[in-house]
């Protein structure tokens, strides 16, 4: 419930127009919350109807994703393309592919990705897409084929001034390789209309990294404020993808040892701290499952079920898999187990009530749509690159985004202390976030 009965009539309307879809409630709860303060100084931007056109996408694609697998059987699945907001630059997003994916999904992730842009201070507008599509188990020659397909739909729709998608779950280096090529094909165009693409076709350097490290930078920043660090700091980081994987090696090069990550069967503990290496070689060569990190450390241990990574005693958690990994067991087992900070690499992966316990217990907290931005800003960057043919040193890179992430921690707190909600960074991300948004599409009218 609200204070204000304009905002319970407006989130009402949210839920009656998009039923079903319970993760994009939850997502637009969260920041209604926030803004609430917000409203009571600026009355203007209930009355231009800023909130109403904000929490319903400006356009929603769908489509259907057919081709033949190595059988030669016939499969679809369903891609989308939620083109959310576009009051402050092209929109701007990632795809993901896997089971779970459906429109309240994509809907949710576009959704944050709005404020998230606007964070990163980048001309960058918000939109997500994706498919059910589940790469795991696919040949080489399956993916291929179904990234090509796929894009054979998008392409009507996106541009290097228009939309420009990037990676997200299951979707990395590779399949943007493919569907970069299926773009190029049909469209005759050599131009930035994806990031996180490869060094070779004018990709940059530091995005790969870009997420992970840039989880770190704000952290540290955050860590910075109270008088902690990473230095010594225990660590646990769910997941083994691109986000965790470069969280874990910013984190161990910040002075902290990681001590256990996960994937979706099960996680592992390495009292030792994980050796990145080898990790890497298991997830980003083999595409393998995390158990298999046994064989060579034989001093480690492996659990199935991977949401008991957060009964791990730690100081510092990086939730780095997925939305609502972390529920109100999982937040009170880390409190239990001595965290003070939690600091969202992947996007809402802490329920509401998580980020109630944390709050309750005065442990510091990032939420993703500031900390996660890493990846994007450097998307960003990338196309900045595209745009003058040029391509910047990693070193040039690491170090614009490290800038990025600490000025998007500075700007949530200072707007958290300046709307009388000190330390609070949900409040002050969603806020910083919206004024910047809010403002452009006042500018530009009704539209
Ligand atoms: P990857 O596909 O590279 O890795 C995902 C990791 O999370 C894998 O270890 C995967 O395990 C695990 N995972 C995925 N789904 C589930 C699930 N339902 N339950 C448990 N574990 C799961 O993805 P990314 O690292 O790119 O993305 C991770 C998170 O970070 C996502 O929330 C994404 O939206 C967010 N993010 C990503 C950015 C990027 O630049 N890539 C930028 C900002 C946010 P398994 O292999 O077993 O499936
Ligand atoms: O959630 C995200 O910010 C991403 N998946 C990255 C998006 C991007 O365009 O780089």
């Amino acid at each position: 419930m609200f204070q204000s009965a304009y905002l319970n009539d407006l989130m009402a309307r949210v839920v009656a127009r998009n039923a079903g879809e319970p993760e994009f409630h939850q997502a637009v709860r969260e920041v209604l919350e926030s803004l609430e303060p917000v409203l009571a100084r600026h009355p203007e931007y209930v009355e231009s109807g800023v909130l109403e056109r904000l929490v319903e996408p400006e356009r929603i694609i769908k489509f259907r994703v057919p081709w033949v697998n190595d059988e030669g059987r016939v499969v679809v699945n369903r891609g989308f393309r939620v083109q959310f907001n576009s009051a402050i630059g092209p929109y701007k997003g990632g795809l993901r592919f896997h089971p779970s994916v459906y429109e309240g999904i994509i809907k949710f992730l576009g959704f944050e990705q709005v404020f998230k842009n606007s964070l990163t201070g980048l001309p960058i507008g918000g939109g997500k897409g994706g498919s059910d599509f589940d790469p795991k188990g696919k040949s080489e020659g399956e993916v291929m084929r179904f990234c090509q397909s796929f894009m054979t739909e998008l392409y009507k729709y996106i541009g290097k001034d228009e939309d420009v998608p990037a990676g997200d779950i299951g979707v990395g280096g590779r399949e943007i390789g493919y569907l970069y090529g299926q773009y190029k094909r049909i469209t005759g165009l050599y131009e930035g209309v994806l990031t996180g693409k490869g060094l070779t076709y004018g990709g940059s350097l530091a995005r790969k990294e870009a997420t992970g490290y840039g989880l770190c930078y704000f952290t540290d920043a955050m860590l910075r404020d109270a008088g902690k660090s990473f230095a010594g700091a225990r660590v646990i980081i769910s997941g083994s993808g691109n986000v965790a994987i470069y969280a874990c090696e910013k984190a161990t090069e910040l002075g902290a040892m990681v001590v256990a990550m996960s994937d979706s069967n099960g996680y592992i503990v390495d009292e030792d701290g994980i050796d990145l290496a080898a990790l890497k070689e298991i997830k980003e060569v083999r595409r393998g499952r995390i158990r298999e990190y046994l064989k060579d450390h034989p001093k480690a241990t492996y659990t199935e079920g991977c949401r008991g990574i957060f009964t791990v005693p730690c100081d510092i958690a990086l939730p780095s898999a997925t939305q609502n990994e972390i529920d109100e067991a999982s937040a009170e087992a880390l409190v239990r187990g001595g965290t003070y900070a939690v600091a969202e690499g992947a996007n809402m992966p802490s329920t509401p009530e998580a980020i109630e316990v944390f709050r309750r217990a005065g442990v510091l907290f990032a939420p993703a749509k500031a900390s996660n931005a890493g990846g994007v800003a450097t998307s960003a960057l990338e196309m900045t690159q595209n745009s003058e043919r040029l391509s910047w040193t990693f070193d040039e890179v690491d170090r614009k985004l490290k800038g990025i992430m600490e000025n998007i921690y500075h700007n949530a707190a200072a707007t958290a202390k300046e709307y009388g909600m000190e330390g609070n960074l949900v409040a002050g991300a969603n806020i910083a976030g919206f004024l910047k948004v809010a403002d452009a599409m006042m500018a530009q009218g009704v539209v």
